[in-house]
């Protein structure tokens, strides 16, 4: 079968990064094609293999799954041996909730910390409502690692839930956010988990 991850920059694209980090953490065999945004085209190419003018995309055999959280369900579900999700049922519970109010909400910190790998702007000064929302980031850390215990991810080995804040991480680093000292570990995991570097590092390649 084969298996294709439509994505943006790796500079720019924070939801295609969630998703490829969720199929290299499965070791799914894929390929990737690459899309640039901001172009004047960049719409009309992404329709060419997404339906919705967004990346990512996965392109099954005849099929197409434009969402990062919907591919990521497809790679839990099509990969279970990844654990992906955590196996007890609350904290899986609680971990979807952390993972689909990612995907759903903090629109004020997504829209004012913006992802950008390589950019050299000057960060605004944060609104309340954004700082708000950056606390409401530590709770469901501190809340995940408490209930699962985990000293490593968020519900021990680095899941779906984890892919969805990956990109927090760098924006809060980008911002000079403060890490609460008990979420210092949590985040040094994140910033040295192979496939996070393996990411950096084709954005530092990209013009
Ligand atoms: N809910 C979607 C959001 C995807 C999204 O907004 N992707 C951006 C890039 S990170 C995009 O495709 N933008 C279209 C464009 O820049 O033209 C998901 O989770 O995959």
């Amino acid at each position: 079968m084969s298996t294709k991850l439509v994505i943006g920059d790796f500079n720019k694209s924070s939801w295609s990064f969630r998703a490829w980090l969720v199929l290299v953490t499965a070791d799914v065999s894929f390929e990737t094609l690459q899309l640039k945004l901001e172009q004047s085209d960049t719409r009309q190419q992404i329709l060419e293999h997404s339906p919705s003018g967004r990346v990512p995309a996965l392109l099954l055999n005849g099929i197409v799954i434009n969402d990062s959280l919907a591919i990521s369900e497809y790679v839990a579900d099509a990969y279970p041996g990844a654990n992906l999700w955590p196996q007890d049922p609350q904290v899986k519970a609680l971990a979807r909730a952390a993972a689909a109010e990612m995907h759903s909400g903090f629109t004020h910190l997504r829209t004012q910390m913006s992802f950008g790998l390589n950019t050299g702007d000057t960060p605004e000064t944060l609104t309340a409502q954004t700082r708000e929302e950056v606390m409401r980031v530590f709770d469901i850390w501190n809340n995940l690692r408490a209930l699962s215990g985990s000293k490593q991810f968020l519900c021990g080995d680095f899941g779906i839930v984890d892919a969805m804040f990956v990109p927090v991480v760098f924006r809060f680093r980008r911002y000079g956010i403060a890490i609460p000292a008990q979420l210092q570990g949590y985040v040094d995991n994140i910033l040295a988990y192979a496939p996070v570097q393996q990411w950096l590092k084709l954005a530092a390649q990209e013009v």
